[in-house]
């Protein structure tokens, strides 16, 4: 599914976000930048090593923020490590910090001139972030970043199961009606 938001291209995949070619593909990662499971693991797994050399020279990121790393072997140019909150009851913060994570991506994903860019649904995997509360705060964060000048012309949300894919096609279905 493709909708557009001004001259911007918002798309929806449902798959492999390590097989998508566009210049930035966002990591759901730790604030450890240690690597893991989900995501994380497929994303240096077909990276290779060269990604977690970078992520270990810089340390850390906090909660609600990001890094960038080139690709490796990815056919992307940058990784860009987002960190969102392990999900408890919603009233410590986790919006606002999921919705940093969505935002610090973009704006790195800006500062380094990618005109398109691919996130996962961030925190909804082992970090338990009911996908349902998820996924209009990461639509929200794009809509917002692209109503100022950006270098974006494509921004893509990866699903990797059907039924997280139909949460974001409703959504985006009401996007276009609005
Ligand atoms: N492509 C696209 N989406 C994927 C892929 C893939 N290859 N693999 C999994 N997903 P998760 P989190 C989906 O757990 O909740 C890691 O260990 C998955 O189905 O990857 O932010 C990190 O190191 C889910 O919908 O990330 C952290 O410690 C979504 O990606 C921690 O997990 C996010 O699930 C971060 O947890």
């Amino acid at each position: 599914m493709k909708i557009m938001i001004g001259s911007v291209a918002l798309e929806l995949h449902q798959g492999d976000i390590t097989r998508l070619a566009v210049d930035a593909i966002v990591n759901a990662a730790n604030s450890r930048l240690a690597g893991g499971g989900g995501v994380d693991g497929a994303i240096h797994r077909a990276g290779g090593p060269a990604i977690m050399a970078e992520c270990r020279a810089i340390g850390s990121c906090p909660t609600g923020g990001a890094v960038i790393t080139t690709a490796g072997r990815l056919s992307a140019r940058w990784v860009i490590h987002a960190v969102g909150p392990v999900y408890r009851d919603g009233k410590r913060g986790e919006p606002e910090l999921l919705e940093g994570a969505y935002r610090a991506s973009l704006q790195l994903a800006g500062e380094h001139g990618a005109k398109s860019i691919a996130f996962p649904s961030i925190s909804t995997g082992v970090y338990g972030y009911p996908i349902e509360k998820a996924a209009p705060i990461a639509l929200a964060a794009v809509e917002r970043h692209l109503q100022e000048p950006s270098s974006l012309e494509r921004v893509v949300f990866v699903l990797f199961s059907a039924a997280d894919y139909s949460v974001y096609e409703r959504l985006l279905a009401g996007i276009a009606a609005s």
